[in-house]
């Protein structure tokens, strides 16, 4: 395990985990924080031993929110020069699977930062919500948008026009959290769910990332077509051949991923 400044990083054999680690502040997203996470990201993005990455806080805050001191006192001017949020943009490139763990707080960036994972996995006690509004702004790394796409306008609007918290059951509803699980169990499940993954056959695993993904910029017509070549695309890897004759020979599949 390495402790960087902001983050603590582990490799869990097949399984890249990341841990925010700034306690004071409840995880409050600072610039080198979204720097290391996204340095992390892409070395296990590039390490063919990691097969999916677990980004978690602690048991009370996943994150509460971009870093509100470190940016009091910025002007227009130099977020027009300085977009601090740019480093999170990068997240979209990722090609591995990650899971957001939730417990505690999950606010304004926070709670944006859950939304570009692929799925969340939270606690009974997990808190979601956009706050910004309240402090005089609004959702700055992809809230407004990924949120509406997840989970509609209706409940999208509410929240983050009045920027009240939600609890996971009102998030489980929505379709916001994957799954709920006991606070003890919440890297256990997260971890399991990971290597789940990590098993698979990687290239489809990838291309299945991006299949969901494309959903959400384009229409359907196209995004079936994408699908469908992916989907082509997936027979030409080994971990296809292997996982079906598995099947035949009713034995389980093993794939070879680096
Ligand atoms: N930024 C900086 N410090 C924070 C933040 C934050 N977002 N959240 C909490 N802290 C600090 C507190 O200031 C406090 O510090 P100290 O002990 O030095 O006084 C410490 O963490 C503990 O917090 P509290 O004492 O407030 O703990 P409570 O249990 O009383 O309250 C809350 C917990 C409800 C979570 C409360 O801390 C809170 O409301 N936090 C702010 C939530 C918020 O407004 N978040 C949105 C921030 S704006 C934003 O995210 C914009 C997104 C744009 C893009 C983001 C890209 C990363």
């Amino acid at each position: 395990s390495t402790a960087l400044e902001e983050i603590i990083v582990e490799r869990r054999g097949s399984v890249g985990l990341i841990t925010l680690n700034r306690p004071k502040s409840l995880n409050a997203l600072n610039l080198q924080l979204a720097k290391e996470v996204m340095q992390t990201l892409k070395s296990f993005d590039a390490d063919d031993r990691i097969g999916a990455v677990v980004i978690t806080g602690s048991p009370r805050a996943f994150a509460a929110g971009a870093d509100i001191e470190e940016m009091a006192e910025k002007t227009l001017v130099e977020l027009l020069g300085n977009d601090i949020f740019a480093e999170w943009d990068q997240m979209r490139f990722v090609k591995k699977p990650v899971i957001a763990a939730v417990s505690g707080f999950a606010l304004g960036g926070g709670f944006e930062l859950a939304l570009m994972c692929d799925f969340i996995i939270a606690t009974e006690d997990a808190q979601f919500g956009l706050p910004e509004i309240k402090l005089g702004i609004l959702p700055g790394i992809g809230g407004s948008q990924r949120l509406t796409k997840s989970i509609g306008k209706a409940l999208a609007m509410d929240l983050i026009l009045t920027g009240r918290t939600i609890g996971v059951d009102e998030a489980k509803s929505a379709g916001i959290v994957a799954r709920v699980v006991p606070t003890g169990d919440l890297l256990q499940t997260a971890l399991e769910a990971a290597y789940q993954i990590a098993g698979l056959n990687a290239p489809a695993v990838a291309m299945a990332k991006e299949a969901v993904n494309y959903s959400l910029e384009t229409g359907l017509s196209a995004g079936v077509l994408h699908e469908r070549r992916l989907f082509q695309a997936a027979f030409a890897t080994e971990g296809q051949k292997e996982g079906m004759a598995a099947f035949i020979a009713k034995r389980a599949p093993v794939f070879r991923n680096c």
